[in-house]
């Protein structure tokens, strides 16, 4: 197992790489290069300055997060071809940077979506991110757009690129054709024509769940589920199509038991890469994203632990979301702080966990 932090870029992200290579037990970075719209191909150039710049500040980047996939490709329209060509030409160039894996989704239109990303936690005035799915229907998508843009301290946020958002009329109109099993359509045509390629390149995809896990706006999602997994992982069967298994949107709807999938597919070792991080339940599809500490919020991080041990997980980790503490101020759900404190607590459960089951 790889220990790894999610880091933004130069520009696109308030915290160091000096800050990240201090913190203990981090091999390196889940790293993205934020300045790519979905559907452009990411230049080899820029990547190899990319590595270069994290590796010369003692990190690895063998994971990279969000790349995109244009809504075209998800909608399955004639135009899809060249946006997939596209794609296999990023693929090229980061496998050729030694890029080993790719977290990429397929949620139609929208990335992570919150409907307060700073509600303070009254016990200890902290704040993190929340959902509630009543507020949500109060709200229009454009309104949504509008307050996350609004709210998120001057950054973008992964899904929310301005260019994106200007076609969002037109495309929540074109997805009123398209239902799940359509989806799952274009989803195939995409992946059969990208896994070759990163069979024969050495990199693994793996999807990020839908966040939260059910469907917004009436769209269509489709990685919610283990069921939703199972579909995904038989669509081209091989390891390189695999998942990135995110405990905290999987683990939005109470439905979803976390050890139970991570054992499913870490034993049919369809896991590249894992997001981990904990939630706190306030209701039906309503809850707020809680320190890493099992003990503070619904997910028991010690059992998710030991289903990736016993599965033999070999792959790239990362705390995910933290909390703002400490007065910090940064991209929500991505400050230093909190999301430091969870590494460590995990590195701490991985110990205990090792070092227990010697003979
Ligand atoms: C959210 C992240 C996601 C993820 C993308 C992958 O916090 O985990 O933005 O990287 O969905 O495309």
């Amino acid at each position: 197992m790889k220990m790894t932090f999610r880091w933004y870029g130069e520009g696109f992200d308030n915290i160091t790489l000096k800050q990240i290579r201090q913190i203990p037990g981090c091999s390196g970075l889940m790293g993205v290069l934020d300045q790519y719209a979905a559907g452009e191909v990411w230049p080899l150039e820029a990547i190899q300055e990319y590595v270069k710049h994290v590796n010369e500040a003692g990190l690895e980047v063998e994971v990279i997060e969000s790349v995109n996939v244009h809504e075209d490709i998800k909608m399955g329209l004639p135009s899809r071809d060249q946006y997939i060509d596209n794609y296999i030409q990023t693929i090229r160039n980061l496998a050729q940077c030694g890029i080993k894996v790719i977290v990429y989704n397929f949620m139609p239109v929208f990335d992570w979506l919150r409907t307060d990303l700073a509600r303070e936690i009254p016990e200890d005035g902290s704040n993190s991110l929340y959902y509630d799915d009543e507020d949500l229907r109060g709200m229009t998508p454009m309104k949504i757009v509008e307050e996350t843009t609004k709210n998120s301290n001057g950054f973008t946020l992964p899904g929310w690129e301005p260019d994106r958002l200007k076609e969002l009329e037109r495309v929540l109109n074109i997805y009123k054709d398209i239902d799940e099993d359509k989806l799952r359509e274009n989803y195939k045509y995409f992946l059969e024509k990208i896994i070759p390629v990163c069979e024969e390149v050495g990199i693994r995809m793996a999807v990020h769940p839908d966040d939260p896990a059910w469907p917004v706006f009436g769209l269509p999602r489709v990685a919610h589920s283990q069921e939703d997994f199972d579909k995904i992982v038989q669509m081209v069967d091989s390891p390189a199509n695999s998942l990135c298994l995110c405990t905290g949107s999987l683990g939005s709807s109470p439905d979803n038991n976390i050890p139970q999938i991570i054992r499913h597919f870490g034993q049919m070792n369809r896991i590249a890469c894992a997001h981990v991080r904990n939630v706190k339940y306030l209701g039906f599809k309503k809850f707020r994203e809680a320190p890493h500490l099992s003990s503070e919020g619904d997910l028991d991080l010690y059992e998710i632990m030991l289903a990736f041990y016993e599965t033999s997980f070999d792959g790239y980790i990362r705390p995910d979301h933290g909390r703002m503490i400490w007065d910090e101020v940064g991209r929500p759900g991505y400050g230093l702080y909190d999301r430091a404190l969870g590494l460590t607590y995990i590195n701490g459960l991985w110990e205990a966990i090792v070092k227990s089951h010697r003979k």
